[in-house]
């Protein structure tokens, strides 16, 4: 009974939401979803170009999809090429990129700082008022994002490992971005979510900051990692593992999933969840994620209200060790399959729906960073299915990616010198 609560919750959910429920999906026969939630995705209605996957290497784990299409998508029939331009360097560690409305870019560095980049990629000093982050290991200052009225309110959204007593946790706030004189800072800092329980670790905090189009904001987590807090991911009382939803001033909407439940946290959206490092809304307005999955295991979700993704109950990765993951299955009643799953593992840092003209093969694709794959992956769908998967070498481990308002594509490189490349379409006469 426990694990069929939070569904039917979530259906409920959903249709307060005007969200599409489950029923509408299937045509209004269904009306709850099966135990396994493979079925939610319908097989692809074009037929893929029968070209050979993306991926090449072997797998690390010996699992096969429960689905059509759920891994080694076929590559697509024409390769995309890109010129590959380098607008800014210098940057030390950076975390997230987006572009201000004059076509400035506003980015995070790791361990701190949050610089502004001039459209000649010149790098503005730090802005001041910025937290202090405990940048150990996997933490620091992580994401960034504007408010949906940032023309007029020039609110930004941070996400952060914040330093707490007995250890660290990812934490949200807010601040007016105020510029005079050439120079910048945070004004009225505000933290407005935390993450709990605090933990001492320094792996899996996130987290990403996405808004969605009714002005809610999407808060993406880790589990912090180690064996001891893992399990959390399966607990509504922790915050360790989860999507959030929660309005700008931190608080949980009335209709998310478990408002009002005395046992689990109102904030969450979807649970089950492993390192989350990207997520982007659809054409629909719906949430896609994408998780740091074990050995094998990286995963695409479309996190809907109250369900469960599995981790770690269920993944199609194995522990670094070789051993398996808990029972060391890959389905299970009650749990929400991924739209798509990667083996060997692509380290997804970043998640963007391409919305641009400039590249008309990847209009509507989702474009990832890979931190292993060393470039991104771009994967076209037809309705929430995969249809194809291509890579875009890169050389080097990309951290975010995001499209300019010209259409072209920014990814940001990870590390000491980090960068900010700028994909165009390669001129087909040269
Ligand atoms: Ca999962």
């Amino acid at each position: 009974m426990t694990r069929i609560r939070p569904i039917l919750l979530a259906t409920a959910a959903a249709l307060s939401l005007g969200l599409p429920a489950r029923a509408q999906e299937t045509g209004g026969a269904e009306p709850r979803p099966s135990r396994v939630e493979g079925d939610a995705f319908s097989a692809p209605s074009s037929a893929a170009d029968g070209n050979k996957p993306a991926e090449t290497q072997a797998p690390n784990a010996g699992y096969k999809p429960l689905l059509p299409n759920q891994t080694r998508a076929p590559t697509p029939s024409e390769a995309t090429k890109v010129d590959v331009a380098t607008v800014a360097q210098g940057l030390a560690s950076p975390w997230a990129l987006e572009f201000l409305p004059d076509g400035r870019m506003i980015v995070t560095e790791k361990a701190g700082k949050i610089r502004i980049v001039g459209k000649d990629g010149s790098l503005g000093q730090p802005l001041a008022g910025v937290p202090k982050v405990d940048a150990r290991g996997q933490g620091g200052l992580l994401d960034i994002a504007l408010s949906p009225s940032f023309a007029s309110d020039r609110l930004v959204y941070i996400s952060y490992s914040e330093p707490r007593e007995k250890g660290n946790g990812t934490t949200v706030a807010k601040a007016k971005l105020v510029e005079s004189g050439g120079s910048g800072k945070l004004d009225g800092f505000k933290v407005i979510f935390r993450q709990m329980p605090t933990y001492d670790g320094d792996k899996h905090f996130g987290s990403r900051l996405a808004f969605a189009p009714d002005g809610k904001l999407f808060v993406t987590v880790g589990e912090r990692s180690d064996k001891q807090t893992r399990g959390q991911a399966q607990d509504l009382s922790s915050g360790l593992g989860k999507v959030f939803r929660i309005d700008t001033d931190g608080n949980a909407p009335k209709d998310n999933p478990f408002a009002g439940s005395d046992k689990a946290k109102p904030e969450i959206w979807s649970y089950g969840h492993r390192n989350v490092q990207g997520a982007a809304l659809d054409g629909q307005g719906r949430l896609w994620t994408i998780e740091h999955g074990p050995r094998g295991g990286d995963e695409l979700n479309r996190p809907r209200p109250g369900l469960n993704y599995g981790w770690p109950l269920v993944s199609y990765g194995i522990e670094y060790s070789g051993e398996k993951i808990g029972e060391g299955i890959t389905q299970a009643g009650g749990t929400v399959q991924p739209v798509y799953y990667w083996d060997p593992v692509i380290g997804p840092s970043s998640l963007v729906l391409y919305t641009g003209s400039l590249f008309p093969a990847w209009k509507d694709a989702f474009l990832v960073g890979g931190l292993v794959s060393n470039g991104l992956v771009a994967l076209k769908l037809d309705g929430d299915k995969v249809i194809t998967e291509e890579r875009i070498p890169l050389d080097t481990r990309i951290r975010d990616v995001k499209v300019a308002p010209d259409g072209a594509i920014y990814a940001l490189t990870d590390g000491q010198d980090g960068k900010i490349l700028k994909l165009t379409p390669k001129d087909k006469q040269g």
